[in-house]
């Protein structure tokens, strides 16, 4: 007989969308609508499956969430109506204490703390699910080392975690793959890491991600895992559940000279990855050419003419990114020129400085405050180089243009 399962994480339902800079009205308001969409499509998913397993952050703390509340319950209403069990852990954005004024429907289990073990029969399969929920928002213990599979055919285990290893998320709750693999589940159904992996298959260690990307950072498909079991082998597949993708594309505008050009190699590029839930494209504009001189309020006023008319379902909102430099032959320029020699020069050495500011500097600083970082994205490596490189290319390019 088997049994089916859904699993899913960081809905972080009710968060907006961040780092759109400029968009319509129209399109803001299907933006927000979009998180709730992917939301909607997941309940229908997990209607037809025995059980939901709901692995941390489903809400966000300190924003007002009345809608995103009343959709969870309303949606737990409907499926434990169905007869679907649906198993939730509390993440670092939703901790156990956030749950307490929640009326939850019967049929749906939220693990405390302490953790537990609930077991469910469906036909002649028995399923043990064993979980442990974030009692606070910082939490540094391993909860994951206290879970303890009792008994059952197919048993699972559910906990928001940072598995040692993984990148871009606060170390809460941290465990290692070995506390993981030590245990004796088939399947860890683990939340946090918002990049969807399966990271091991035997046993299945697996975060499914976030539903709806909601920054630049988040690209691509996005959505839960099903989980099928035939009594003997278990079987996980992807799918896909958020209506709206983000996309980053670079585009090199070497030997490109004109902006007849520059617009239908755009417009090319929309319909590229122009699909039905609607797509926010980033283009980062870079190589050497004589569009350079464009500036930033030129690719404002081109950005504006892209996505004009863009208030359709299937939306592609384009964003520029100018990482073009002059045509010139640096080197060249500065064996003719002795001030653009010295500018170089200066350019140059301003690196070493930049880097300084940044490691150990007040621009570290302020890139170690996560409320900062979030919004300016973390300096990358080749990031610092391209700071003073811009600032290089900016002043070469007023220079030249004043000629
Ligand atoms: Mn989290």
């Amino acid at each position: 007989m088997g049994a089916t399962f859904i699993h899913a994480a960081d809905l972080h339902l009710g968060t907006p969308f961040r780092g759109l800079g400029e968009v319509s009205p129209g399109l803001r308001k299907r933006l927000i609508w979009a998180s709730f969409e992917a939301f909607r499509r997941l309940v229908d998913v997990a209607r037809e499956a025995d059980l939901l397993l709901l692995a941390g952050d489903v809400l966000e703390t300190g924003l007002p969430h009345l809608r995103a509340r009343l959709e969870l319950v309303k949606a737990l209403k409907s499926l434990s109506q169905e007869g679907v069990r649906v198993f939730l852990v509390a993440g670092n954005h939703d901790p156990f204490p956030f749950w307490q004024d929640l009326s939850l429907p019967s049929g749906v289990t939220l693990f405390s703390p302490q953790g537990g073990v609930e077991k469910v029969t469906l036909g002649d399969e028995r399923v043990s699910v064993s979980g442990i929920s974030h009692g606070d928002r910082r939490v540094r213990e391993n909860l994951a080392h206290r879970l303890v599979p009792r008994g059952g055919d197919l048993r699972l285990a559910l906990v928001h975690a940072f598995l040692q290893g993984q990148e871009g998320h606060d170390p809460y709750a941290p465990c290692s793959l070995g506390d993981l693999v030590s245990r004796n589940f088939h399947y860890w159904a683990l939340g946090h890491i918002h990049k969807g992996q399966v990271v091991l298959e035997d046993p299945w260690v697996v975060y499914p991600g976030n539903l709806q990307g909601r920054h630049p950072g988040e690209r691509g498909e996005k959505g839960c895992m099903r989980g099928v079991w035939d009594g003997n082998s278990l079987e996980v597949e992807f799918l896909p559940l958020s209506p709206v993708l983000w996309e980053t594309r670079s585009l090199s505008l070497e030997g490109v000279e004109d902006s007849e050009t520059l617009l239908a190699l755009l417009e090319g590029l929309k319909e590229e990855v122009r699909w039905p839930g609607g797509t926010l494209l980033k283009v980062i504009l870079e190589g050497p050419s004589l569009l350079y001189s464009l500036g930033e309020e030129g690719l404002k006023e081109l950005e504006g003419m892209l996505n004009q008319g863009e208030d359709r379902e299937d939306f592609v909102w384009i964003s520029l990114r100018d990482r073009l430099s002059p045509p010139v032959d640096l080197e060249e320029l500065v064996s003719q020129e002795e001030f653009l020699a010295r500018l170089v020069e200066e350019a140059r050495s301003l690196k070493g400085t930049v880097e300084g500011l940044l490691e150990g500097g007040e621009l570290s600083a302020l890139w170690g405050r996560r409320d900062v970082a979030k919004w300016l994205g973390s300096p990358g490596e080749g990031e610092r180089e391209l700071l003073v490189e811009k600032a290089l290319r900016r002043a070469l390019s007023f220079m030249l243009r004043e000629r």
